[in-house]
C-alpha cells in the first residue's frame, strides 16, 4: 500500500485551519499542525480532531521552528493559514501585523526552499489587497490598492508567494479568497458578532447590540465550501493562482436582518450605532469573479449568503442554550 499524503496546516487551530484539516482527514491525508505556545492552550476548534491530527509546535516569528516543523513532518503539500487576521487589530498592531501576516510567509517559503522544494504551497491571499478596487467585479489581474496594514502585509505575502514560484520553480499558489464564515468565525468578525448578539438576545441573555458601518458590503461566503477550494488548487498539474469568491455583495444591515428575523426578532428594536467602530479607511464594492476557478478548478459555492447567515445564527442559539460552563 503506497503510503498516505501528509499535509501540514498552518494557523489550524483557526476558522479555516479547523475545516481543510477535517476535510484533509476525510481524503486519507495525514495532517499535521502548526501550533503556537501560550500561556493556555486554546484549541477549542480541533478538539474533536485531537487523537487524529500531529501537532508541532511553532511560529511564524521563528524560523527555526518552521524549519523543525517541515523536517518532522515531511509533508507533501503546506497551508498557510497562519496570520493575524483581524482587520481593525492590523491598525493597532501594525508592524506585528506585518511580521505574522507579510513577512513569516518569506520565512515558511525560505524553509520550504530547503527542507521540502517539492512540496506544494499554499497561500491563504484575499480579497483586502484589492482594497479600494480598481475594478468590479475583482479578478487574479486587477492590480492591488490595499486599505489596511493587514492587506499591505497579505499584498506582500502574495507578491512573495508569487516571487518563489518564479524565481525557484516551486510549486506555490495564492488563493485570494473573499469574506468566509460559519459557527467556526472569530467572535469580532461581523457575521459572528451579529449570530452570537442575536442568539443571546433571543435567549434573554444580552439586551442591545452595538454595530458600526450597517452600510458595508462584502462577498461573503461558507469557509467549508472555501477550504475545498484551497485544496483543488494544490491538485492541478502547475500552479496558477485564483480568485474564490460567490460573486454576491451584500451589506452588514442584511447581515443583521437575517440573523434577528431567523430567531424571531425585529434587528431594529436592538441596534445601535457606536462611531468607534467605525474604520480609518472602508473597502467599497468588494465582489469576485470566481470564473477561472468554476473552469480550472471545477470550483463552485454551493451555500447561499441568505443559508450562511441562517446557520450561523440557529448555531450559536443552539449553544446559548447549553448550560454555561
Ligand atoms: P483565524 O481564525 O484568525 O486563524 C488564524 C490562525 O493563525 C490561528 O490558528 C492562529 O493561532 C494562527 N496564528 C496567528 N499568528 C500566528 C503565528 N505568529 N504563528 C503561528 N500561527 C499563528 O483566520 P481564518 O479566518 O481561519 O483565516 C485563515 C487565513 O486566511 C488567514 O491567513 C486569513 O488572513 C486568511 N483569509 C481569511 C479570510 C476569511 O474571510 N476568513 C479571507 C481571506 C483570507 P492561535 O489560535 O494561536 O491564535
Ligand atoms: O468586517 C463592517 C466592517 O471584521 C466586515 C477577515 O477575515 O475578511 C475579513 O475582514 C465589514 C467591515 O471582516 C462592524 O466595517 C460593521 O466593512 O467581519 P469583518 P473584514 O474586515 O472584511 C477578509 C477577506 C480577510 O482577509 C480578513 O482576514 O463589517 N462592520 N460593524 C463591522 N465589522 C466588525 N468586525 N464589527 C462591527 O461591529
Amino acid at each position: 500500500m503506497s503510503e498516505p499524503r501528509r499535509a501540514l496546516v498552518t494557523g489550524i487551530t483557526g476558522q479555516d485551519g479547523s475545516y481543510l484539516a477535517e476535510f484533509l482527514l476525510e481524503r486519507g491525508y495525514q495532517v499535521y499542525g502548526l501550533v503556537r505556545r501560550a500561556s493556555s492552550q486554546r484549541f477549542e476548534r480541533i478538539e474533536h480532531l485531537r487523537e487524529r491530527v500531529e501537532l508541532v509546535t511553532g511560529d511564524l516569528l521563528d524560523q527555526a521552528s518552521l524549519s523543525r516543523a517541515l523536517t518532522l513532518s515531511r509533508p507533501h503539500e503546506i497551508y498557510n493559514l497562519a496570520a493575524q487576521s483581524f482587520v481593525p487589530t492590523s491598525w493597532t498592531e501594525p508592524v506585528l501585523t506585518a511580521e505574522f501576516s507579510g513577512v513569516g510567509v518569506t520565512r515558511l517559503l525560505e524553509c520550504m526552499r530547503q527542507v521540502c522544494p517539492e512540496a506544494r504551497f499554499y497561500q491563504a491571499s484575499t480579497s483586502e489587497m484589492f482594497g479600494k478596487v480598481r475594478e468590479v467585479p475583482q479578478r487574479e489581474t486587477t492590480p492591488l490598492y490595499p486599505r489596511s496594514p493587514y492587506g499591505v502585509a497579505k499584498a506582500y505575502a502574495h507578491h512573495i508567494t508569487v516571487n518563489y514560484r518564479e524565481s525557484y520553480g516551486l510549486y506555490c499558489c495564492s488563493g485570494i479568497l473573499f469574506n468566509h464564515e460559519s459557527p467556526r468565525r472569530g467572535r469580532e468578525f461581523v457575521t459572528r458578532k451579529v449570530s452570537l448578539a442575536a442568539a443571546a438576545i433571543a435567549r434573554g441573555r444580552q439586551k442591545g447590540l452595538a454595530m458600526g458601518n450597517l452600510d458595508a458590503r462584502r462577498d461573503w461566503g461558507y469557509a467549508c465550501d472555501y477550504v475545498d477550494a484551497m485544496w483543488r488548487m494544490l491538485q492541478q498539474e502547475s500552479p496558477e493562482d485564483f480568485v474564490i469568491a460567490t460573486g454576491e455583495m451584500h451589506t452588514v444591515r442584511e447581515v443583521c436582518e437575517i440573523a434577528f428575523s431567523t430567531l424571531g426578532l425585529d434587528w431594529r428594536e436592538h441596534v445601535t450605532l457606536d462611531p468607534a467602530l467605525l474604520r480609518p479607511a472602508e473597502v467599497d464594492q468588494l465582489v469576485g469573479d470566481a470564473s477561472k476557478a468554476r473552469e480550472k478548478l471545477g470550483w463552485r459555492p454551493r451555500t447561499s449568503f441568505r443559508e450562511l447567515i441562517e446557520l450561523m445564527a440557529r448555531s450559536d442559539y443552539e449553544a446559548a442554550g447549553s448550560p454555561r460552563t
